[in-house]
């Protein structure tokens, strides 16, 4: 209820914050902790998908008989964000108010996917956060395995990524990331199945959120986690566990921002400046000559590639 409340919402330094959506209604967590359910106004329930998500700090206003409303989302400081797949003109907002997004892929069941990091990598750069790959499910790993994964991480370390590799099952490295996200707002991104929710619940030390199997043939997720939600961590800092993604489309995506995310591809040493990096001869492209003397990983070239080829060709 409304009247309930005992906080003087106007004199509060840290605004009410949002934790879960459905629609036209919202879960908030105030900042002394209480989680209230709020009615969103109408305005704000029309675009809800854009305009409201979990982290975002909100106006509420009280009512008698009646949940409270929240009737404004104060600026956003950053946001993980993707186009709608059915009309990919609209943003969606995965999360808001964001210090960091953890790319989550597991070593396997289901194999590790470079192309989802390098994209997921991109999706974090245009909403001004800060990216983590976590590795999940090492402990699945044999010692030849776990050394090419290792290699292949390198590359990102060296670009000067924070990369972490995990387990819930054994809880390797579990406190080295618990520490990277104290008194920080994260969100998770990544396929279903990797074990977001597991890290979360190894990450609080409790079993709130719901974790699913992986089906046996596929090594798939089922999509046991179907909305986004804000969660506290135990030593200072938030959480926002969120469903597994299918295809990632990427928002804002343009040629100036795939510069920013993959500064080892560097195009301005090809000899041509309508170079496809593809057919092209090692003397006459750079990122040939890259590929060939193993300085740009196969795997990632490609995922450039296929992300040139959806910026299209410049408007003249
Ligand atoms: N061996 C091993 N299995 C793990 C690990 N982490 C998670 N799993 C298993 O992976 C499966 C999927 O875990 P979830 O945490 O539900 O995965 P999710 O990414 O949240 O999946 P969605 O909610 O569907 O997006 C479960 O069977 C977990 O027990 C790990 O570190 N090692
Ligand atoms: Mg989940
Ligand atoms: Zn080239």
């Amino acid at each position: 209820m409304a009247t309930d409340l005992e906080v003087d919402l106007p004199l509060l330094s840290s605004p009410p914050i949002v934790v879960s959506l459905e629609r036209g209604a919202c879960e908030v967590r105030l900042p002394d902790g209480q989680l209230v359910a709020c009615a969103l106004s109408n305005d704000l329930a029309q675009v809800q998908r854009t305009a409201v998500a979990p982290g975002d700090a909100v106006v509420l206003q009280q009512r008698e008989d009646a949940p409270p409303l929240v009737i404004e989302v104060l600026p956003r400081r950053s946001t993980l964000s993707r186009p709608d797949p059915m009309d990919p003109r609209l943003q969606r907002v995965l999360a808001a108010n964001i210090d960091l997004v953890l790319i989550v892929s597991s070593a396997k069941s289901p194999a590790f996917k470079p192309g989802l990091v390098d994209r997921a990598l991109v999706a974090v750069q245009a909403g001004d956060s800060q990216p983590v790959i976590v590795v999940t499910k090492v402990d699945l790993l044999d010692p030849r395995k776990r050394a090419a994964l290792e290699a292949e991480l390198l590359h990102y370390r060296e670009l000067g990524v924070e990369v972490h590799l995990v387990s819930t099952v054994d809880g390797e490295g579990i406190e080295a990331l618990r520490q990277s996200l104290v008194g920080k707002v994260s969100t998770v991104v990544g396929h279903s199945g990797v074990g977001k929710s597991s890290l979360l619940n190894a990450l609080k030390g409790s079993e709130t959120a719901a974790v699913g199997r992986v089906r046996q043939g596929d090594g798939k997720g089922r999509h046991t986690t179907t909305r986004a939600e804000l969660h506290e961590l135990p030593g200072g800092g938030f959480l926002i566990d969120t469903p597994g993604v299918r295809a990632f489309g990427l928002w804002g995506l343009d040629l100036d921002l795939l510069r920013e995310v993959f500064p080892d591809l560097p195009t301005t040493d090809c000899r041509y400046d309508d170079c496809k990096h593809q057919g092209e001869p090692e003397v006459d492209c750079a990122i040939k000559r890259g590929l060939s003397e193993g300085r740009i990983p196969a795997a990632r070239y490609r995922t450039w590639l296929r992300l040139l080829a959806e910026i299209g060709p410049p408007v003249r």
